[in-house]
């Protein structure tokens, strides 16, 4: 049996860090549904996060995306959200809302466009200097639509040479996280399509490069624990962005697709014993909430993590090696389901208490009257998105 007292603990420790462009209006190619209420600048981000910390306990931090989070003084904004009870995350960069990336950012044929795009990324450890961030979170858009469209060797070796530049620019306390991604916008080749190609430029780089395992990011049936639990091995995962998909990229909230999946993550991380903040892994979401309400849509995000973990916690352990150890196949994946099939959510509601919170975030958040205050409060001026 897992030790109760250790598993609250763990829970009331977790740390999970909210994107501020999943407040802002967000869409798909499509449509964009405009919502009321939705914040016009980095502050009125920075505020719903710090909603979703008072109503979770376990949201702490908030992550930026440069341009849309640009401020003139970063020093202020980290103040600002000292304030309101969080503080700022991770730093994305964003080499791929610009006409001049048509054919790459980093990796695009042409010196003066892979120099303004390696700028951008100087440009965010300069804010983390600021904010106070640790870790600059890379994505790469990067790829060919058409075979011949470029070279694909070359592209690997201009890539390298720009997080080269931006990793030495880092200091000794900060670290880049480098994004894959299968697909899309390119859907020939990617530059960095995969965790092995993140993960051998981040071997190159040196041991402030990590992997960022976005859970939307990978072919449909790939295994990603098993990701998880190698790159945990090498010492080499930094960060995660949590999601659901159905089909591709979809960005749902995570845990809403595959729970099962986003237990058997987290079981790893716990196997690892990596849950704990002191380990360094940055547990991050990146959703966009469509058709939603966001902050609610966000809330629930971070309780579907919660399950996931405490039902990770729940594991007994012991009792798995050994049933493992002597080749029992039927009671090794019984004791993996027993806990998987728990109810957590009366012992969540317990931790919660115990943080001096409401069992229910989303039922005090709906109680709480904030969204029909930031309804009122947030008329005219430009809402925030991301540009679909
Ligand atoms: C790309 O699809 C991605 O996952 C990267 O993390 C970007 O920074 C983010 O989405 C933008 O929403
Ligand atoms: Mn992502």
């Amino acid at each position: 049996m897992a030790d109760l007292n250790a598993v609250k603990q763990a829970l009331r420790e977790q740390q999970i860090e909210t994107p501020s462009w999943a407040f802002g209006n967000s869409g798909t190619r499509f449509k964009v549904f405009a919502q009321a209420g939705v914040p016009r600048t980095p502050e009125e981000k920075i505020a719903d996060a710090a909603t979703v910390h008072r109503f979770t306990g376990v949201a702490p931090s908030v992550a930026l995306h440069i341009p849309w989070d640009k401020v003139a003084d970063y020093s202020a904004l980290s103040s600002f959200a000292v304030e309101n009870g969080v503080r700022l995350g991770a730093i994305n960069t964003n080499v791929f809302q610009d006409d001049d990336y048509k054919l790459g950012s980093v990796t695009n044929p042409d010196p003066a466009i892979r120099r303004k795009a390696t700028d951008h990324l100087l440009e965010a450890v300069d804010i983390m200097d600021r904010t106070g961030s640790r870790d600059l979170k890379l994505w790469f858009s990067d790829g060919l639509n058409y075979p011949g469209q470029d070279d694909l060797r070359s592209r690997q070796d201009r890539l390298a040479a720009s997080l080269r530049e931006a990793y030495d620019r880092l200091s000794d306390e900060q670290r880049i996280v480098l994004e894959y991604k299968l697909f899309e916008p390119a859907f020939y080749a990617t530059d960095v399509p995969d965790w092995g190609t993140s993960y051998a430029h981040c071997i190159e780089l040196g041991p402030k490069a990590t992997v960022c395992i976005d859970t939307g990011h990978h072919a449909p049936g790939t295994n990603i624990e098993f990701i998880v639990a190698f790159l945990l091995r090498q010492g080499k995962l930094g960060a995660f962005d949590f999601n659901s998909r159905f089909y591709a990229d979809d960005d749902l909230m995570a845990g809403a697709a595959d729970p099962f999946q986003l237990f058997r993550i987290m079981y790893e991380i716990v196997r690892a014993s990596a849950l704990s903040p002191s380990y360094g892994i940055n547990f991050m979401l990146d959703q966009c909430h469509n058709i939603e309400a966001k902050i609610p849509a966000i809330i629930r995000s971070v309780m579907n993590i919660q399950e996931a973990t405490a039902k990770a916690l729940l594991v007994d352990r012991d009792a798995l090696f050994k049933a493992q150890a002597e080749g029992d196949v039927l009671e090794s994946n019984a004791i993996l389901m027993d806990a998987y099939n728990t109810d957590v959510r009366p012992l969540l509601g317990e931790v919660r208490e115990e943080l001096g919170l409401d069992p229910n975030p989303v039922a005090a958040y709906k109680r709480s009257g904030y969204q029909e205050r930031i309804v009122a409060d947030r008329v005219g001026g430009e809402q925030a998105g991301w540009g679909a």
